[in-house]
């Protein structure tokens, strides 16, 4: 039995029903077309469908459980699910395993207490709630004693961001970040991205990371698709990584090490001049440590 038949036999009890109802209930509603009762795939419901199933009339035959065929096929259909999902998660976690590049790497160990990372190339791009908030702080971290401490103020972010010259079309970010109790609002507290400043006015942001004011992680960025990544608590580091691949301008993020979505879309990935750090609205202070950017190389 090929599918076509298989699929009449499902639907021509459902064909008949139809039939010697309709005449019964005189409706005289408009029927929208349904493909599986277009029996001779014309594009239209008529006698000659009804003609066609007719046609298929047998006087033997093993009749098949339709319940059961459904629900086999569901059951295909979630494992299709789950073993594209194990697929994801190999090609992830191969990608990790390639070995990368690391182009830039701050632990924030080399600047003194008080002042902006601008030794290590860091570039002042929004001052938020002042530049006295935006600068190196002792008294959170996870290398060393030291982290970067940032702070916005409602309508103006706190940003700062690290000039970058790429080679490679699979790159990569991991920043360390914490922050102090959220307020609930909708806003962003903090937010990670690679950044293109003069290619829009407010920037061009590309496979980024938001923490949101509310507890949750978000992926971020301009012309990138919203996902809700996990939750975070206050006061507690996390781990955020990204690979990105430059040519489909799609996005892998991990938080602590662990994939937490995959294939996200993202775009304009061919303009990436910097990675940025951002402090948002809600004038919650964030801290950040540990900033690695890599490039995986592509050639043999
Ligand atoms: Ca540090």
């Amino acid at each position: 039995m090929n599918g076509k038949n298989l699929v009449i036999a499902i639907l021509f009890s459902a064909v008949l029903l139809a039939l010697a109802f309709s005449p019964m209930t005189g409706s005289q509603t408009t029927h929208e077309y349904d493909p599986w009762a277009d029996m001779n795939d014309d594009g239209k419901i008529r006698i000659d469908d009804v003609r066609y199933v007719a046609s298929k009339f047998g006087t033997t035959g093993r009749p098949i459980n339709k319940t059961q065929l459904l629900l086999e096929l569901n059951a295909t259909a979630n494992e299709l699910e789950v073993r594209t999902e194990r697929l994801e998660l190999w090609v992830s976690t191969l990608l990790t395993m390639m070995p990368r590049t690391i182009i830039f790497s701050d632990n924030f160990e080399n600047y003194t207490v008080g002042e902006f990372p601008s030794a290590g190339g860091w570039i002042l791009v929004w001052s938020g709630a002042g530049e006295q908030y935006q600068v190196i702080v002792d008294n959170a971290s996870v290398s060393g004693t030291k982290s970067f401490q940032m702070l916005g103020r409602n309508h103006w972010a706190a940003a700062a961001k690290k000039v970058i010259e790429l080679k490679s079309s699979v790159i990569g970010y991991e920043v360390y970040i914490m922050t102090h109790e959220y307020t609930n609002s909708s806003k962003g507290v903090c937010e990670v991205y690679f950044f293109n400043e003069s290619a829009a006015v407010w920037g061009v942001r590309i496979a980024g990371v938001m923490f949101r004011d509310d507890g949750t992680i978000w992926t971020y960025g301009t012309d990138t698709e919203t996902k809700y990544l996990g939750s975070y608590e206050p006061y507690t580091w996390y781990k955020v990584s990204v690979i990105l691949d430059r040519d489909t301008n799609l996005y892998n993020i991990w938080i602590n090490n662990k994939l937490v979505a995959s294939s996200v879309k993202t775009a304009n990935s061919e303009i990436i001049a910097s990675l940025q750090l951002e402090n948002g609205w809600p004038g919650v202070k964030s801290y950040f440590d540990d900033v690695k950017i890599f490039e995986f190389s592509t050639s043999p």
